[in-house]
């Protein structure tokens, strides 16, 4: 890189800087922190820890700053979801749509959440993780089992995705970089 074009990418960086704050709720086991560690490092484990409580974590793609707050799942988290969603950019759902066992309790939770008056308007991106395992559901499936459709005080984006396979994730990051400001 020439002198000049490096210090043009310097001011650009500073100028035109972009960052996106994004919380990740979900039922637990449903891919949140394998999400955020694909998106993070590129690392894929089958392994990963339980999240207590939340993790934060910033990650730069480009000239964008997305600052994740990766939220926990299990029950007597999940009234924490609120406040973590509070002023955020979008609200990540991941659900694990190789699991229809769970899409009831996913809706439950996701129509509660969006019901609180605070988070009104806030974009909303569903990721349905898991689909490289067989038998998973489709995007038009989980439309009508989350009832997607009736969510009409926000814009709604919804995803067939793998966090193992990486499928998906360059349209995903696209959707992410695009709400950043
Ligand atoms: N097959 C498959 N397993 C996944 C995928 N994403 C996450 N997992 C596994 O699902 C389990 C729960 O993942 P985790 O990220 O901890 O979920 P969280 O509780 O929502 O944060 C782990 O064993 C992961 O390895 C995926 O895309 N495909
Ligand atoms: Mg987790």
């Amino acid at each position: 890189m020439s002198f000049f074009s490096s210090v043009l990418a310097w001011f650009s960086s500073i100028f035109f800087a972009k960052a996106a704050e994004l919380a990740v709720v979900g039922l637990q086991a449903s891919g949140k922190t394998s999400f955020v560690n694909v998106i993070g490092s590129g690392q894929w484990s089958e392994d990963v820890v339980p999240t207590v409580a939340f993790n934060y974590r910033k990650v730069r793609k480009g000239a964008v700053t997305l600052k994740i707050w990766d939220v926990a799942g299990q029950p007597k988290f999940r009234s924490m979801w609120e406040r973590y969603c509070h002023g955020m950019d979008a609200i990540i759902f991941v659900v694990d749509s190789a699991d229809p066992d769970k899409f009831d309790t996913a809706r439950f939770e996701l129509h509660q959440l969006l019901g609180q008056p605070g988070l009104a308007g806030v974009p909303l991106l569903v990721l349905g993780n898991k689909n490289d395992i067989s038998d998973h559901a489709s995007v038009k499936d989980l439309i009508r089992d989350l009832e997607l459709d009736k969510i009409q005080d926000r814009p709604v984006s919804c995803y067939s995705c793998s966090m193992k396979s990486r499928h998906n994730l360059d349209i995903v990051l696209r959707w992410l970089t695009d709400c950043s400001h």
